[in-house]
């Protein structure tokens, strides 16, 4: 754990270097640049840049390009955090610590800072900064609208909402949360098979095992949630079950969620075992992802 949060702190730095540049060069004035700052470097763990570095060393991409695909991600995600926490979704006060944005500033300022960094993510994409092929460039850019938009984490922030306080079963949970957060964690794998050239069957078992590991993460979440350590967490506890969320552990309660997760984590390991050592800074973050406490 040790080991891997000091390599995890060295890719956020470099991750925020990149990010910080990025509106270092941008010519252009805008009042949204202080909100949108300061949802992005508010202290997230950018534990979905380390995942695509990691599944990228696997398979031999220079760290560089990674770091950029992570920033255009970690950009994705901050967008879905601000929206997450509006009144007309969860309704949060506080994330990573710190007065959520909308709190922060105000709701039409966070709506707006987050439509800001959903472009921005596609802009970081899309320069050609990230040596790539146009061709490549181009399908990352769709698999990552693709997993993002109304048929990803857009469907699946839809069914957590619609889902509360109703008798939701297990395979409707992770369904829905595998579209949530395992998309996202899909596309950080697929980005690597696509740089790769790899064919479309082989683009889906990496999607496959990201989703996986996104599910992975979104269990562990619920877990922290649940055990309810607030100062450790960075955002109020225990809020699931007073929102009456759609959790596994709200259905089958915590000792066998974590039974369900254990088995999930052994499984993805399963499906990384023929990389070997290449693979083993990977199997790091994914047990980083069901241990951490935060
Ligand atoms: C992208 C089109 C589009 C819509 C977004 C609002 C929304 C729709 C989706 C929200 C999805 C969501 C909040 C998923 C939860 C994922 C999750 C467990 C977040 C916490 O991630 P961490 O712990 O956060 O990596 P840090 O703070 O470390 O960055």
């Amino acid at each position: 754990m040790k080991n891997f949060s000091k390599k995890l702190n060295i890719i956020a730095s470099d991750t925020n270097k990149y990010l910080k540049k990025f509106f270092l060069i941008q010519k252009n004035h805008s009042f949204l640049a202080k909100p949108v700052r300061y949802s992005l470097f508010s202290g997230g763990k950018r534990i979905r840049a380390a995942i695509i570095v990691n599944v990228g060393k696997m398979l031999g991409i220079n760290y560089k390009k990674l770091i950029v695909i992570g920033s255009a991600v970690e950009c994705m995600h901050s967008y879905s955090l601000i929206h997450d926490d509006l009144p007309a979704m969860d309704d949060d006060d506080f994330r990573r610590g710190k007065l959520t944005t909308h709190k922060k500033f105000n709701e039409f300022t966070a709506i707006l800072a987050g439509n800001s960094l959903l472009t921005i993510s596609f802009q970081i994409l899309s320069s050609n900064k990230l040596k790539l092929s146009d061709k490549t460039r181009n399908k990352l850019i769709q698999e990552l609208a693709y997993c993002t938009g109304y048929t990803g984490l857009g469907e699946g922030q839809y069914l957590d909402l619609t889902y509360e306080n109703k008798k939701v079963n297990k395979e409707k949970i992770i369904i829905m949360q595998k579209k949530k957060t395992g998309k996202l964690f899909g596309f950080c794998f697929e980005c690597i098979a696509i740089i790769k050239g790899f064919n479309l069957k082989k683009r889906k078992i990496f999607r496959e095992i990201g989703t996986n590991v996104g599910l992975l993460f979104q269990i562990a979440d619920d877990l922290i949630d649940h055990r309810g350590n607030e100062k450790i967490a960075g955002k109020p506890t225990k809020r699931d079950k007073k929102k009456g969320k759609a959790t596994l552990i709200n259905l089958i309660g915590y000792k066998k969620t974590l039974i369900f997760a254990r088995k999930l984590e052994k499984k993805i390991k399963n499906d990384l075992k023929k990389y070997g050592s290449k693979a083993a800074d990977l199997i790091q973050s994914i047990e980083f992802i069901l241990r951490r406490e935060f």
